[in-house]
């Protein structure tokens, strides 16, 4: 796969602190987009200034500004992850060379760095879907996608519709159907590098998280 073939989308809201170091290590050819979901401090500005492409996501939601991306990306290569510095790009070539091994899709599974604080419920929550998601859906997955590599049109011809923290979720479940190959490979996980938390760390987030999943594995 030619480097010039993929775009990183990163979606975003108020990721203005770690960003930097995020779009530092993306690997040289791929392409960032950042999708800015209303954030308040910069976050736009941060992007553009440190070289990447920037689309304004309105509708809020991690599933809006993740589709936001993948419909603006052009190239036939589309990675997601996070924004906020716990997860490398660095390794993004690793997983897109599985794509050329024949995977439909790759996804991360999040292997934390030694003292990571990462809370219980989190780690609950993610086992628990995953035990569903080998059980039923016959997936051999460990993680709920936390960065993931796909070819775009495909993915988009999946029609995920959840525009939550449930899309990732439903991405696995439309894959499975689909009788996608999907492989999963190890990624360090560390402490976000700057700002705040919106899932895990929050009462808010989680909650949001855990509604979200429900109504995709029920
Ligand atoms: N656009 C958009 N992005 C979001 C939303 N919620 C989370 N994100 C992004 O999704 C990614 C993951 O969110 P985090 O806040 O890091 O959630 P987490 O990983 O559970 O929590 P941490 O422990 O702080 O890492 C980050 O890049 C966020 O900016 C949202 O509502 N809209
Ligand atoms: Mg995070």
């Amino acid at each position: 796969m030619p480097d010039c073939s993929v775009t990183v989308v990163l979606p975003c809201l108020n990721e203005a602190e770690s960003l930097p170091g995020v779009l530092a290590a993306i690997p040289s050819g791929y392409q960032a987009l950042v999708v800015d979901n209303n954030s308040t401090d910069g976050t736009a500005e941060v992007a553009r200034a440190h070289g990447a492409t920037v689309v304004s996501e309105p509708r809020p939601g991690y599933g809006s500004a993740v589709h936001a991306g993948v419909v603006a990306a052009t190239t036939p290569v589309v990675a997601v992850i996070d924004a906020d510095g716990s997860l490398d790009p660095g390794e993004l070539p690793a997983l897109v060379a599985e794509l050329d091994r024949g995977a439909d899709m790759v996804v991360g599974r999040r292997r934390a760095e030694p003292g990571l604080r990462w809370p219980w419920h989190a780690r609950l929550g993610t086992a628990a879907v995953c035990w569903r998601l080998r059980q039923r859906h016959r997936l051999p997955v460990h993680d709920i996608a936390p960065m993931r590599v796909t070819r775009r049109q495909a993915l988009l011809d999946l029609g995920v519709a959840d525009r939550r923290s449930g899309y990732p979720l439903e991405l696995l479940v439309r894959a499975a159907a689909g009788d996608w190959h999907v492989v999963e490979r190890n990624v360090r996980y560390g402490p976000r590098t700057g700002g705040r938390s919106k899932v895990s760390g929050s009462l808010r987030g989680s909650v949001t998280a855990a509604v979200d999943f429900w109504r995709v594995i029920s």
